[in-house]
Formats: structure tokens, C-alpha cells, sequence
């Protein structure tokens, strides 16, 4: 039984067990869901396969979203194991560690890209693979940060990366709707990840959420994985194209 029994996710982005790509993984293995995980490079490997078994879960090889051939690869090796996609978990984002310090205005052109490639652009490259495999419909779902909408100290690119993403995801599903396959984005509130430590002074954005968000807390992985059932089960049927924060209510006082 569950709200997920009979649906097949590709879940990208997992790097350890601290990851939100693995509290949503878990929250899906929950309701019943079969899963297919991506690992980023061989050292990510050793510790994606360990966690994919806890679940059952397949691993449908190394994806790095800067290399299409590696995607390619892993969308034919899911539709090969899962013979086809039902949801997508897009958890990856990535900008060089000295521009997420100091002042935005001191950005490369070069990171600007990469930042962008890996941060917005990959999950309108694999929302186009997934749509090929999510023949009866589906639901894809994102990752993005308040920073996005607000200034955040330290952010910088990766805060005008995640207001493109969000942007992204409301085109995606005016593409996508017809076909029934919904686009959706989770905006987390901060949490201690491999992703999050590269940001300058994370420590203190973790002090000031936990003294302003309403609920006076941080969120969890798990927090979010509960959230991300809602919209990738058919709980969340009617809702595409929407930004849904996951973060203690700090949107309404930041
Ligand atoms: O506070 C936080 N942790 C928040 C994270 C608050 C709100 C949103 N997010 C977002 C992140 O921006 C990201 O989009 O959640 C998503 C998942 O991030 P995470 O769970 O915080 O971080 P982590 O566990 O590090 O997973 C991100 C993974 C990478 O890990 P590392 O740390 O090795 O960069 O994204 C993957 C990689 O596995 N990744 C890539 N995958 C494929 N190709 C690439 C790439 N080029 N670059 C990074």
C-alpha cells in the first residue's frame, strides 16, 4: 500500500545521508515508491549504492549534469530497470566556493555559467529526457532557496540561479501540463549539507532562522520529504507550476 505504491522516481542528487535528495528518497520508499538513483562521480558511488540499497533502490549510473552523454545514459538505464518514469527529484546545485562569500558583485563570467548550467539549466535538460519516459503523466520537483526572492548574505549567484530555476519551473509546466506531467519547486529553509557548508557564514543564516521563522526551528530532510509526497503522489494532482516553502514559515518574516 501508500500514496506512492506502483509509482517509479529517478531521484538525482543524493550525496550522502545528510542530503535532501535522500530525505525525499526516504519519505517516497515510505509510501511505496520504486526508486532509481544517479551518483555524481566515483566517489560519490561508494556512498550512494550503500543508501540505495537500504532501499531497494536501483543505481542507474554516474550523472554529471555538465556532460549530456552522461545524461542520456542514466535516463536509458532507468527506463531499462524501471521500464519508465512516473516522478523526477531534481537536488543538484553547485557554484565555485569563493563566490558564495563576500559580494555578489564580484562574480566571474565563468562561474556565472557554471552556476547556472548546474544550478537552473539541468533540470530543464533532464525534465526533457523524463518527459519521453513519464508516458501516463508524472511530477517533477525541484529544489530552490529563499534567496531566490530575497538577498541573502553570501548567496550572491546562486540566489539569481535559483530565481531562474523558479522561473524555470513555471514555463516547464505550461509545457509539461498537457501532458499531465506537473512541474513543481520545494523552497527548503536552511539545512547543514555538504551543498550548504560552502556557504559562507551558513552557521549564522542556521542561528538567525532558528531565532525568526515562526515555528522557531530549522527544517529537517525528513520535513521536506514529507512535503515532496504531497507533490509527487496524486495528493498534489491539481498543483503545478507552484514555489511551496518548507521552512519553518521564515518567508513571511525574512
Ligand atoms: O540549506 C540547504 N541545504 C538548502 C538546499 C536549502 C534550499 C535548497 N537547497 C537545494 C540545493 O541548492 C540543491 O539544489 O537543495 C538541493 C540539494 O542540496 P543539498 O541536499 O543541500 O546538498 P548535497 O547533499 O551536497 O547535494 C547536492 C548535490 C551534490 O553534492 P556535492 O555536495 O558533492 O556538490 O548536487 C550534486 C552532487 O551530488 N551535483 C551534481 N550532480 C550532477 N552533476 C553536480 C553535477 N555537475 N554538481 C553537484
Amino acid at each position: 500500500g501508500g500514496l506512492m505504491s506502483g509509482k517509479r522516481g529517478l531521484v538525482m542528487g543524493v550525496a550522502n545521508n545528510r542530503s535532501i535528495a535522500w530525505g525525499i528518497a526516504k519519505a517516497a520508499h515510505a509510501q511505496g515508491a520504486k526508486l532509481a538513483f544517479t551518483y555524481q562521480g566515483e566517489p560519490l558511488k561508494k556512498r550512494v549504492e550503500p543508501l540505495a540499497a537500504e532501499l531497494d533502490a536501483a543505481v542507474v549510473g554516474h550523472c554529471d549534469v555538465t556532460d549530456p552523454a552522461t545524461i542520456d545514459a542514466v535516463f536509458e538505464e532507468t527506463q531499462r530497470q524501471l521500464g519508465g518514469l512516473d516522478f523526477l527529484v531534481h537536488a543538484i546545485a553547485f557554484s565555485d566556493k569563493n563566490e558564495l562569500d563576500g559580494r555578489y558583485v564580484d562574480t566571474t563570467a565563468d562561474n556565472f555559467s557554471k552556476t547556472m548550467l548546474i544550478s537552473c539549466y539541468s533540470f530543464t535538460a533532464v525534465a526533457q529526457r523524463a518527459e519521453k519516459l513519464m508516458t501516463e503523466g508524472g511530477s517533477m520537483l525541484t529544489l530552490t532557496y529563499y534567496g531566490a526572492e530575497k538577498w541573502m548574505p553570501h548567496y550572491n549567484v546562486m540566489g539569481v540561479a535559483k530565481a531562474a530555476l523558479e522561473a524555470s519551473v513555471r514555463y516547464l509546466a505550461a509545457d509539461l501540463g498537457p501532458k499531465n506531467i506537473r512541474v513543481n519547486a520545494i523552497s527548503a529553509g536552511p539545512i547543514k549539507t555538504l551543498a550548504a557548508s560552502g556557504i559562507g557564514d551558513f552557521r549564522y543564516i542556521l542561528k538567525w532562522n532558528e531565532l525568526n521563522a515562526p515555528l522557531r526551528r530549522t527544517v529537517t530532510v525528513d520535513e521536506v520529504g514529507d512535503a515532496g509526497v504531497y507533490f509527487l503522489s496524486d495528493l498534489g494532482r491539481a498543483v503545478t507550476g507552484e514555489v511551496h516553502h518548507v521552512d519553518a514559515g521564515y518567508h513571511i518574516v525574512g
